[in-house]
């Protein structure tokens, strides 16, 4: 018996007789031999078949692999500059596992309606599987980091009983007893929670916005982590969002790589994301963007249009503090020299990509909250949990929310949000 491998480990077994389990890919067929390129999950790889070194029913068989089809093939591995990944396997046996059905997803172009139709096939494409390979590593490096830092994994509930984004873009559904429920838009306030227990925690998890927005930077649901922190202010804040950020960039780019090559990324516009982060106003920004010829009034928030112009101003993502208090969320605490403005940060990623992280420092102050709740007409008994944290020695803290889906989308180079999730949600998306 030859021990399985994985296509991605492959080099380890140069020399030696393996056995890989996967997918056919492609095949081209040259007199008595066939090429098959066979995938596996963790990469492609040329297997080369002989009509001199397999039975006669194996080789056979190559004939009747059609693209997809699943199949068990054991072979010498040999490096080879010239193949595909640096090696090549010789095989010595091959057994079909079973002939896929004509497959739908072909080298042809398709239009985006089909591929999401068939996003559960469309998956296997090279392309989509590097850009979901990365996916994982983003959350696994986010994962790793923050435990190192100190951070306990704080998990948020789903079903919630009160809006914390603002309510005109909550999902409800019926709960027990004649009760709504809400789908989450975010963990944080069961993070601050979290952060007056533990210090340090951070929530991961899949959050919802019943948002009618059809744009690319867009889904119903998505993927967010939230680090909440106690005796924290904003600076403490901007300086983990640039750690945080441009350690995620820098492990792709070490262990990610032919992933980033097979996207066609530009690594050149990734390498520079190293802390520090270039940091400006709200204040500054509209100067900016006046001076760029944009109409805009002090106190409007930045649409996307707005984030993109800034954005491209810097080659790292621009953190930009200190909005209008009154077009935010009603956590956020003011400035304390400039009332009007929230102790907040949204970080934009370069090249057009914008936000990917909202934050800021939270109001610790009861009574001040208490006033918060009232000016943005939240019941006050939803909050009644969130307000002792206020009661029960609150301190100063602070925390943000990044958004996975655009952070990948950036860190890949794509242009779309639902290429950044396996099954993505959108306005008029819920097949698969
Ligand atoms: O609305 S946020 O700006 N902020 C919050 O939800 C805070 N409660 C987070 C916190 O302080 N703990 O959303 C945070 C990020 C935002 O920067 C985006 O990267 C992402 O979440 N986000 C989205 N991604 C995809 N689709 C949608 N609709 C979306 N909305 C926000």
């Amino acid at each position: 018996m030859a021990v399985i491998a994985t296509i991605e480990r492959i080099g380890q077994f140069v020399g030696q007789t393996v056995t890989i389990r996967g997918w056919l890919y492609s095949k081209r067929s040259s007199g008595k031999i066939r090429f098959l390129l066979v995938r596996d999950g963790t990469g492609t790889i040329q297997t080369v078949v002989s009509k001199k070194d397999v039975t006669a029913e194996a080789f056979e068989d190559t004939d009747r692999l059609t693209q997809e089809s699943s199949m068990v093939v054991t072979g010498t591995v040999r490096a080879d500059a010239r193949a595909p990944g640096g090696y090549e396997l010789l095989a010595t046996d091959l057994k079909m596992v079973q002939v896929a059905a004509e497959y739908p997803i072909t080298p042809k172009e398709h239009g985006p309606a089909f591929l999401l139709d068939h996003r559960h096939l469309w998956l296997r494409s090279s392309r989509q599987h590097a850009v979901l390979r990365i996916r994982s590593h983003v959350i696994q490096t986010a994962h790793e980091y923050l435990r190192e830092q100190g951070f306990t994994l704080f998990d948020a509930p789903i079903f919630t009983g009160a809006a914390c984004e603002g309510t005109s873009t909550l999902f409800s559904t019926d709960y027990f007893y004649d009760q709504k429920a809400y789908l989450s838009q975010s963990g944080q306030l069961y993070a601050e929670a979290g952060a007056m227990a533990f210090g340090k925690v951070y929530t991961l998890g899949p959050t919802f916005r019943a948002e009618k927005s059809k744009t690319r930077r867009h889904l119903t649901e998505f993927w967010m982590l939230e680090p909440e922190v106690a005796y924290a202010d904003l600076g403490d804040l901007l300086s983990l969002a640039e750690q945080l950020i441009s350690h995620l960039v820098q492990s792709v780019l070490t262990h990610r790589r032919r992933e980033l090559e097979i996207l066609e990324r530009d690594l050149s516009r990734l390498e520079p994301i190293l802390p520090p982060f270039p940091r400006i106003t709200y204040d500054e920004a509209i100067d900016l963007l006046r001076s760029r010829g944009v109409t805009i009034a002090w106190g409007d928030d930045l649409g996307g249009d707005e984030e993109t112009i800034v954005s491209n101003h810097f080659d790292r993502p621009a953190m930009v503090t200190h909005y209008p208090l009154k077009i935010k969320a009603f956590y956020m605490k003011a400035a304390s020299d400039r009332p009007d403005l929230a102790l907040c940060v949204d970080v934009l990623a370069p090249e057009g990509y914008g936000e990917i992280i909202g934050g800021s420092q939270r109001e610790d102050d009861y009574e001040q909250l208490v006033a918060r709740l009232v000016e943005h007409n939240l019941p006050r008994e939803h909050f009644e949990w969130y307000l002792d944290l206020r009661r029960y020695g609150s301190v100063p803290h602070a925390g943000f929310g990044l958004g996975i889906e655009r952070t990948v989308a950036w860190i890949c180079g794509i242009a779309h949000l639902r290429e950044a999730i396996p099954f993505p949600r959108m306005l008029q998306r819920l097949y698969p």
